[in-house]
């Protein structure tokens, strides 16, 4: 490995001890881009590798608030401003029981490539909450969000840091979070959050965008290799908004989605996922998955038992990771390839391990990684974000071919940086390779900052 690459590593590892997910995403960045680090002797005396690995800032702070039997419950907010070269920090919120501090990093690292690659000027940022929204009223998350908000407003800004959803952080969260930040303000500052409501600022396709996007890059990939969707067989998982959506449109390609999952287990409809019934469970009632059996009784259903999921052991052309990281496994991989699978596509981030990336790449599956292959739903913040300024709204139809051309884009440049660095096929490093180059020649022009 290249000397400076490997005693970055050794000091990042280091000093980042007990950040597992973090030193994970930093490692798959890192050794992909080894051939750019060789040919620019300049980056160590610059310090670029160290400097990009270590987040302009991170806020940590109390959220405190009454649930609905009065009892007060403190819970963590995070805000992680990873990289500004290109933009205000721009990323999403989670909340989830499993937040900590190596997740929201990782996820902000991860961000900062992938915003590189839209083409547009967002720099990379992530935050959120161990907060867990299952089985909370309306009232709760309300008064949740509101908490958070009361401490996040000071750090966020249409020109400093534009949060928005992720893993339980839909429209209804960004709602309460707008509607706090705009009391606390006593200005209406739309372009602060992404994810808004259509009636109060929104991005028409906002909604549907990291899986159309998804569904878009995928259209890409097989047709550069000589295949095409219609007729494969797609098992997705997750049915939260990424999953519902790339679900949506990759059908309207002529595909067939057989299964679909949540955390506690996995749906098979050999007739095709009815996508109505999962929207009404997950969009409506926010319920489990496994209520897809009281609509379609001759559907199964898995029940999840270890840390494999049932999903990856069902037979399939296409199969989209929509859920959460590390939730392919090598196993899981290992199934996969045993049953033909001809394409994986990374709708979550950093969904498969690294074992699983390397086993894929070795049996030449085609990888779309996260990311380039979900990039659209913060490109779609980006086109709200220009909405917001412009005061002005593009219909469905102009978001979605913008967001259709953007993925078009972000393949071509995994594609040609693929091969440019002689890994054809090797999206993964192609992605990371066209990413790294734009966030050095920024950090580069600007100085030591
Ligand atoms: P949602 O909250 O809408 O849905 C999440 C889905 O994933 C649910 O079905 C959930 O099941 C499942 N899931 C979450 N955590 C776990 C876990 N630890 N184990 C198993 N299943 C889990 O989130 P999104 O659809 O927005 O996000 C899904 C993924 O896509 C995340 O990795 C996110 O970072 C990524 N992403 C999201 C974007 C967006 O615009 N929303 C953009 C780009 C990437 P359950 O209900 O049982 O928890
Ligand atoms: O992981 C992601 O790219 C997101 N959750 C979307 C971020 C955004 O700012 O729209």
């Amino acid at each position: 490995m290249n000397q400076y690459l490997n005693k970055a590593l050794e000091e990042i590892e280091k000093k980042n001890a007990g950040e597992p997910e973090f030193l994970q995403a930093v490692r798959e960045v890192f050794c992909t881009v080894e051939k750019l680090v060789d040919k620019n002797p300049q980056f160590e005396k610059l310090a670029l590798l160290e400097r990009v690995a270590e987040p302009e800032r991170i806020v940590t702070f109390r959220v405190p608030w009454v649930n609905d039997e009065g009892q007060v419950i403190v819970n963590r907010g995070y805000r992680v401003q990873f990289n500004s070269v290109i933009g205000p920090y721009k990323g999403g919120l989670r909340f989830h029981p499993s937040v900590n501090q190596s997740i929201i990093k990782f996820l902000g690292f991860e961000q900062i490539f992938k915003n590189a690659l839209t083409g547009l000027p967002i720099g990379g940022a992530k935050g959120g909450s161990d907060f867990d929204p299952k089985g909370k009223s309306d009232n709760e998350i309300m008064r949740f969000c509101q908490s958070f908000m009361t401490e996040l407003y000071r750090h966020i800004g249409a020109d400093v840091d534009v949060p928005a959803g992720d893993i339980g952080v839909g429209g209804r969260e960004i709602g309460y979070l707008f509607g706090q930040y705009k009391r606390i303000k006593n200005a209406y500052e739309g372009g602060v959050l992404t994810g808004k409501g259509i009636s109060y600022g929104g991005s028409l396709a906002r909604t549907e965008a990291t899986g159309y996007g998804l569904t878009f890059f995928m259209r890409e990939m097989l047709k550069a290799n000589g295949h095409d969707l219609s007729g494969k067989t797609v098992t997705i998982s997750g049915s939260g908004n990424v999953a519902i959506y790339a679900a949506e449109k990759i059908t309207s390609y002529g595909a067939k989605v057989v299964a679909m999952s949540d955390s506690n287990g996995c749906i098979y409809d050999k007739n095709g996922i009815d996508l109505n019934a999962v929207k009404q469970i997950k969009e409506v009632k926010r319920g489990r998955i496994k209520e897809y059996l009281d609509i379609h009784p001759d559907a199964e259903y898995t029940e999840r038992t270890s840390e494999d999921s049932p999903i990856w052991s069902i037979k399939t052309d296409i199969a989209l990771p929509c859920a959460t990281q590390n939730e392919v496994t090598l196993n899981s991989a290992k199934k996969l390839v045993e049953n033909g699978v001809l394409a994986v596509g990374e709708g979550a981030n950093m969904p498969c391990c690294q074992e699983a990336t390397d086993y894929f790449l070795e049996n030449k599956v085609f990888l779309a990684p996260a990311k380039a292959a979900n990039a659209g739903g913060v490109a779609t913040s980006a086109i709200e974000m220009s909405q917001n300024s412009m005061r002005f709204y593009y219909t469905f139809e102009e978001v979605e071919a913008k967001l259709d051309r953007i993925m078009t884009n972000i393949f071509k440049a995994c594609k040609e940086n693929a091969d440019k660095y002689g890994c054809p096929g090797n999206y993964v490093a192609g992605a990371n390779l066209a990413a790294f180059q734009k966030i050095a020649d920024g950090m580069i022009a600007q100085g030591i900052v």
